[in-house]
C-alpha cells in the first residue's frame, strides 16, 4: 500500500513527496476541513426533512479531495453517489448538489464548464462511461483526463471490467478510482471477491493498478497525479484502490452500521482519520493553525445556510418541466400529455 504521511501525521516515503506549494497544502486541508463540515450540516438537514438523498462522505475526504485536488478543470468527472465533494470543488454550486439531493432536474443540470455528469446511483454504470469519455480525449488529442469514481461494491459488477477492458485495450485517458470502503452498504469487502485486493485486478485487463493509503492525502494525491501524466502521456489508464473508511450510515435511507460494524472496527479507522493526521503535518510546518480552521468552519456553515435558502427559493419542479427537460423535440404522445398538464398547472 502506498503511503506518504501516516497515521500520526509524520512522512514516511519522503522520495514520493508531491512538489505542493504551502498554499495548496492548505489549501487541500481547507477543502477536507469544508467537507466535513458540509457533511455534517448536509446530515442535519436531511433529519429536519430539508434534504432528500444523502450518502455520507466522513472518512473519505482525503480519498476524495486528493484525487480531485491532481485534476485541471479540463479534466472530466464521472461519479458516483457519494462523490458530490469532488462535484463542489469542480466548480458545481452548493445550491445545486442540494437540488439533486431533493431530485430537482436543476440539480442534474451541470453548469457550462464544469465537466462533469452528475452522480451516478446504478454501481458501475458511470465505468464504462469513463472508458469512452477518456477515449473521446485521446482521439481529440485532448490533455485531459476522465476520472471515474466507484466503491469497493462497484468493483464486483460487470461494467468495472468492461470499462477497464475496453480503456486498456485502447489506451484511453481514463482514471478508475474504486474507494475502498470496506463495505458495499453492510456487505464487507471479505465477501464481495477473493481476490486479495482490488488494485490487482488491474493485471487482467492490463493496465497500471495501486493500492494506495485513502486517508493519506498526499499519498491519493500523488498518485492521481502520476496516473493523470501517465494517461496523457500515451501510457495508458489506472486503476487506484483508496482503502478508506465511511464513518456514517450508508446513505440516510435507515441504513444502521452498528448492525454490520464492531465499535473496535470504526475506532480503529477513526484513528487513521485523514483531517487529524494533515493538520498535524501542517501544524508541524507552522501552516496551520485553529484560528485558521475555526474561520473555515464559519465560512462553511454561512456558505451552506446561503445556499439552502437558495434552494428553497428555487421553484418546485413541474410535470411540464420534467417533459420539456427530457427532449430536443417531444414525440406527439407527450405533446398530448405536455398540453394536459400546461392546462392543469395554470390553475
Ligand atoms: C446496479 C445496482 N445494484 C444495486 C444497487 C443498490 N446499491 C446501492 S449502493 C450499493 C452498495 C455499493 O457499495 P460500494 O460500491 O462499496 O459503494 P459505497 O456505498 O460503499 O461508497 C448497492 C448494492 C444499485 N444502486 N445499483
Ligand atoms: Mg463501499
Amino acid at each position: 500500500m502506498f503511503q506518504i504521511l501516516n497515521e500520526k501525521g509524520e512522512i514516511v516515503n519522503e522520495d514520493a513527496m508531491p512538489d505542493l506549494s504551502d498554499e495548496d497544502l492548505k489549501e487541500i486541508m481547507r477543502r477536507m476541513v469544508y467537507t466535513r463540515i458540509l457533511d455534517q450540516r448536509s446530515i442535519a438537514l436531511n433529519r429536519q426533512g430539508r434534504l432528500g438523498f444523502y450518502a455520507p462522505t466522513a472518512g473519505q475526504e482525503a480519498s476524495q479531495l486528493g484525487s480531485h485536488f491532481a485534476l485541471e478543470k479540463e479534466d472530466f468527472i464521472l461519479p458516483g453517489y457519494r462523490d458530490v465533494p469532488q462535484l463542489i470543488w469542480h466548480g458545481l454550486p452548493l445550491t445545486k448538489a442540494f437540488l439533486f439531493s431533493r431530485g430537482h432536474y436543476k440539480g442534474n443540470q451541470m453548469p457550462e464548464g464544469v465537466n462533469a455528469v452528475s452522480p451516478q446511483i446504478i454501481i458501475g454504470a458511470q465505468i464504462t462511461q469513463a472508458a469512452g469519455v477518456g477515449l473521446g480525449f485521446k482521439k481529440r488529442g485532448k490533455d485531459a483526463v476522465a476520472i471515474t469514481y466507484t466503491g469497493d461494491g462497484g468493483a464486483s459488477q460487470g461494467d468495472f471490467y468492461e470499462g477497464m477492458n475496453f480503456a486498456g485495450a485502447f489506451g484511453a485517458q481514463t482514471i478508475f478510482v474504486v474507494q475502498n470502503n470496506q463495505f458495499a452498504i453492510s456487505v464487507p469487502v471479505e465477501k464481495q471477491s477473493a481476490a486479495e485486493t482490488i488494485a490487482q485486478k488491474a493485471v487482467g485487463v492490463g493496465i497500471e493498478g495501486l493500492q494506495v493509503d485513502g486517508m493519506d492525502v498526499l499519498a491519493v494525491y500523488a498518485a492521481t497525479k502520476e496516473a493523470r501524466k501517465r494517461a496523457i502521456d500515451g501510457e495508458g489508464p489506472t486503476l487506484i484502490e483508496t482503502m478508506t473508511y465511511r464513518y456514517g450510515p450508508h446513505t440516510m435511507a435507515g441504513d444502521d452500521p452498528t448492525r454490520y460494524r464492531t465499535d473496535d472496527m470504526d475506532s480503529e479507522w477513526e484513528q487513521q482519520d485523514p483531517i487529524v493526521r494533515f493538520r498535524t503535518f501542517l501544524e508541524g510546518k507552522d501552516l496551520w493553525s485553529e484560528e485558521e480552521e475555526n474561520k473555515v468552519i464559519e465560512d462553511a456553515k454561512a456558505e451552506i445556510k446561503a445556499a439552502i435558502k437558495e434552494a428553497d427559493n428555487t421553484p418546485k419542479q413541474k410535470v411540464t418541466d420534467l417533459i420539456s427537460n427530457m427532449y430536443e423535440e417531444l414525440p406527439s404522445n407527450l405533446q398530448e400529455q405536455m398540453e394536459e398538464y400546461k392546462e392543469k398547472e395554470s390553475k
